[in-house]
């Protein structure tokens, strides 16, 4: 079950106010639902008070919009369903949403994204033809540019998104020269990288970093506690992983390639969709010269180290055309500390 009853409001909401609840429900189901978009949904009374907030069911269980009708019941009639993604129209692993919003007497429909999959896709004919109001592209950008980004790239191109996570000090060094990083960044910031983890599909290292490091790459809370979901922990490279590596464990693979490409091909094979490169150096930069690199989470501490592990390494020469550009969507402070969330956009990136 994915309804959230603390998200149900006292007062009349705007549609604006809406939607960003409808995408917090969404963002609370992230990392469950692969293969299946994480989707929020908000059902207005005719008042506009929120009467129900769900997000998607893991697959095979509710889409959104039911479990949020269910909360709603009655008070449904009338009333305003909003939902970050077009209502599917199809019999899939559940019935369509379009039939049991009509069924519950909704009268208003707005959505943020239309369903990129041509097989749920049509919700909005499908409901205007029962003269129910739909309004579709609704803060699209928020959505699409935001949490539902993986799952829209992975249906244009069957390939992973990648984000690529680095953390360093102001002169770009993720570690000491001892290779100690502990501290870096402050407890924020590193509460913060814990939760991402787990609402990724896999988190992803060098084997070199294997080597150096042994890292858990688990998802925890600040006590060191493990999270309910932990996504699959993979090394990239050729080196051999110790059969008693911390990363090692139930949900563990190695890729041995040190070939971008065939890494993305490995990881389309296994169903990924979202996936979090967190180094080291030279992975990071492999997958930056690969042009594999689609949205970037860079935490940067306001201090210097002035000589270290580099938070990225080529070994190729570089020239100012090769420079790896994103565009700044979003700046946080975490304590001290502040995340740059940014994306690569151009063909195939949207
Ligand atoms: C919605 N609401 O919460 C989600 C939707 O196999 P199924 O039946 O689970 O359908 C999967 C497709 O449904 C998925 O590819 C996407 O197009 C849509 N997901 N649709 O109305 C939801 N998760
Ligand atoms: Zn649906």
């Amino acid at each position: 079950m994915a309804q959230f009853p603390d998200l149900v409001s006292a007062q009349p909401l705007t549609d604006a106010q809406a939607m960003a609840l409808a995408i917090e429900a969404g963002q609370r189901v992230r990392g469950t639902t692969y293969p299946n978009p994480p989707i929020g949904c908000v059902i207005l009374d005719t008042a506009g008070i929120a009467v129900g907030v769900a997000g998607t069911e893991p697959v095979g269980g509710r889409h959104a919009e039911p479990q949020a009708l269910e909360m709603a019941g009655a008070r449904a009639q009338g009333g305003t369903a909003v939902v970050t993604l077009e209502p599917c129209n199809h019999i899939g692993r559940t019935p369509p949403c379009t039939e049991a919003l009509a069924a519950a007497g909704v009268s208003r429909v707005i959505f943020a994204v239309a369903d990129p999959n041509p097989v749920a896709a049509g919700g909005s004919e499908w409901l205007r033809y029962k003269d129910i109001e739909v309004i579709g592209e609704f803060q699209r950008n928020q959505v699409a540019a935001g949490y539902l980004r993986p799952w829209l790239h992975w249906q244009r191109t069957r390939r992973p998104h990648i984000t690529l996570k680095t953390a360093g000090t102001l002169d770009g060094f993720a570690a000491a020269t001892d290779r100690t990083s502990q501290w870096i960044t402050g407890e924020q910031a590193r509460a913060r990288v814990h939760v991402d983890r787990a609402r990724r599909q896999a988190i992803v290292v060098g084997t070199g970093t294997v080597l150096a490091d042994n890292p858990r790459l688990t998802a925890r809370t600040p006590d060191g506690e493990e999270l309910s979901t932990q996504p699959l922990r993979i090394a990239i490279g050729t080196s051999e992983v110790a059969t008693d590596a911390n990363i090692r464990g139930d949900n563990f693979r190695h890729i041995r390639t040190h070939d971008v490409e065939v890494a993305l091909e490995t990881m389309a094979d296994m169903g990924l969709i979202d996936v979090l490169v967190e180094g080291g150096p030279r992975l990071a930069s492999a997958f930056l010269e690969a042009d594999a690199v689609d949205a970037i989470e860079s935490y940067i501490a306001p201090a210097f180290l002035g000589a270290g592990l580099p938070v990225t390494s080529s070994n190729h020469e570089t020239s100012i055309t090769d420079i790896s550009r994103f565009r700044t969507v979003a700046v946080e402070t975490l304590g001290d500390d502040i995340l740059i969330t940014a994306l690569r956009s151009g063909k195939d990136r949207g």
